[in-house]
Parts: C-alpha cells; sequence; structure tokens
C-alpha cells in the first residue's frame, strides 16, 4: 500500500475514506482536516481563548497538540476525579497530562475535586446515592460544573473536548433507539454559547478512534492506555461494539451514521424551534451558574446532601 500523496510505504490504510497515507503525510492530514471542521462547523477563531479539557488520553491530548500546531490559543484543564481504584487511574491520567504540558510547555489548570470539594467522585457517588453503583452520573455532573466554572472565571471563549467518531456515533445510537429528541437536538459539534455557559466544540467528532490512536503513536504522544475502571461494561462503550461489528462488514458506516444525522438536523428533520425550546434558565442561588431549577442547580443541590459547601479555592 502506497502513500497517496508520495507513493512511499504507507503507514495508515482508512478502508472508510479509500486513502493510505505515510507517516509524514498523515501527521500532515489530521490537523488539517481539524482545521476544515473547525472552519466548517465555525466553532471558534484564532483570537478566541479555547480551555481543553484533557483527561491523559489519547484523544485529548492529541487535540491539545493539534489545536497548538495550528497556531490556536489553547490551554488545558485537567480534572482529577479521584478515582484510583486498583490502577491508580487518576494519578497516572494526570502525571501523563502534566508531562505532556510540560514538554510542550503548554498551561494547565489542574482542579482536584477531593481538594476542592471535600470528596472524590466514586465517594461523592455513594453519600449522594445517585446513579445505581456507578459514579458516571455524578462524574459528568460534576464535570460540566468544574469546566463552566473555569470557563467562566478565567474569561475563556470556548470548551473544548475530545470526543471522537466512535463517541459521537454511540451517543446518537442511544439516543436514537429511544428517539429522545431533546438529545439528539442539542447533539452537535458546536453548542452555542447560553445564558453564561462557553461554547462548547468537539474539532474530533469526524475521526474515527483508531484514526486518534493511530495519530498520537505516530506523534509519540504519552497518554494513558487504560479506560477509566468504571466504564467497563457501560452501555456506551456495548453501542461501540456494535457499530464496529457494522463498520467491519460495511467500511464507513459509522462515518455516515453520523453525517447523514448532521445533514438531515441542519435540513430541519427534526423541528429544532419546537424541541429546542430549553426551559427558561435562571442563576443557581449558590454557585451562580445557569439551572433549569429554581433555586439551587442540580450540583450545588447534591454537594448540600452530601453536606460539604460548594467553595473551591479559587488557585487555579
Ligand atoms: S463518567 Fe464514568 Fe467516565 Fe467519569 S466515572 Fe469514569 S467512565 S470518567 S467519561
Ligand atoms: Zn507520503
Ligand atoms: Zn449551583
Amino acid at each position: 500500500m502506497k502513500c497517496r500523496t508520495c507513493g512511499q510505504k504507507a503507514v495508515v490504510n482508512m478502508r472508510q475514506h479509500k486513502l493510505a497515507l505515510c507517516k509524514e503525510h498523515y501527521l500532515e492530514w489530521i490537523p488539517e482536516q481539524t482545521e476544515r471542521f473547525i472552519g466548517k462547523y465555525h466553532m471558534f477563531s484564532k483570537d478566541e481563548k479555547i480551555l481543553v479539557a484533557v483527561s491523559g488520553g489519547k484523544d485529548s491530548l492529541s487535540l491539545w497538540d493539534i489545536l497548538n500546531r495550528l497556531g490556536y490559543q489553547a490551554d488545558g484543564l485537567y480534572i482529577g476525579l479521584g478515582i484510583d481504584e486498583s490502577i491508580d487511574y487518576s494519578k497516572e491520567s494526570h502525571r501523563f497530562t502534566i508531562k505532556f504540558a510540560d514538554e510542550h510547555q503548554l498551561k494547565l489548570h489542574s482542579v482536584d475535586v477531593e481538594k476542592e470539594y471535600g470528596h472524590s467522585i466514586p465517594v461523592l457517588a455513594e453519600l449522594s446515592h445517585r446513579g445505581k453503583g456507578r459514579p458516571c452520573a455524578v462524574c459528568g455532573l460534576t464535570k460540566r460544573h468544574v469546566m463552566n466554572r473555569i470557563a467562566r472565571d478565567l474569561g475563556y471563549d470556548v470548551l473544548a473536548t475530545g470526543h471522537n467518531l466512535d463517541d459521537e456515533a454511540a451517543t446518537l445510537f442511544g439516543n436514537t433507539l429511544i428517539w429522545s429528541g431533546e438529545s439528539l437536538v442539542r447533539q452537535s459539534p458546536v453548542l452555542p454559547e447560553s445564558d453564561g455557559l462557553a461554547r462548547k466544540v468537539k474539532p474530533l467528532c469526524r475521526f474515527y478512534e483508531k484514526e486518534m490512536t493511530a495519530y498520537a503513536l505516530l506523534r509519540g504522544i504519552e497518554y494513558i492506555y487504560e479506560e477509566c475502571p468504571f466504564s467497563i461494561g457501560s452501555t456506551s462503550i456495548y453501542y461501540k461494539q456494535l457499530l464496529n461489528q457494522l463498520e467491519n462488514e460495511r467500511p464507513g458506516a459509522k462515518l455516515i451514521f453520523y453525517l447523514k444525522f448532521l445533514e438531515a438536523r441542519k435540513q430541519g428533520l427534526f423541528n429544532i424551534s419546537e424541541m429546542d425550546k430549553s426551559p427558561l434558565l435562571t442563576k443557581c442561588s449558590s454557585c451562580g451558574q445557569p439551572t433549569s431549577a429554581e433555586g439551587e442547580c442540580s450540583f450545588c443541590r447534591m454537594m448540600a446532601k452530601v453536606k460539604i459547601p460548594n467553595q473551591p479555592n479559587d488557585d487555579q
């Protein structure tokens, strides 16, 4: 197999794109494509301040790498969840993130949930009795709260996450199985800024997970290979496996599923004006973040339940 650009030996063959590339041209192709998606979906411009949520995994570190190579002003935000279980997951992922930031001289904000809010994610989940044995609901709520807080307090225009095509296709599949109109309307490469919440973007949403793995490995990015221990056996992993079976039989199926959804969405398949009537947001009486609830937001109500006042130290 030869590189389409230079004719040298290819190291990556993307059946879904009918494209093979050598290392050098693959490492050029990924950032070029990312730049194209940033423009196509109007994600951000060169003079905006971007906060990249970095977890120490291949996708978020690659995203940070790519944005900086493309000349964007992108700082990192690492959220220490305190998920150490048997593999020191949080400690290790923090170590990889710090190493990457140091080597590339990038600015990293680190927020340790236990230090700032009194308990780690698994303990918060247990104390608040949320999530049926899995801390993911509490984890998601906390991450969203922290990301919005840091973006707002430190003046970032946009929050970028490393979701790839496999993540997006699995979410789309799950939402489609139950025809969750509200979630389908909100699934997009860009969620515009609203009521004090920063714009959210997913610049890698059109790359297959294996394309991102290849990018991280070829670029020499060191990242944590282990997944969060609580992701084992999750529904989203099951959907990813199902979609991979489909992809093996029909290369490109996953991409078509996602892109055709975006196209249908744009053409008005979902009556966005009807479905997107988001509930009126007010300010949380405790932390000031927008909420659809009266009084305190869900995060502050959870914190009240575990009896730790929501007063982070602002030392990022
Ligand atoms: S939600 Fe759940 Fe993830 Fe949090 S507890 Fe782990 S698997 S990290 S994306
Ligand atoms: Zn080449
Ligand atoms: Zn609140």
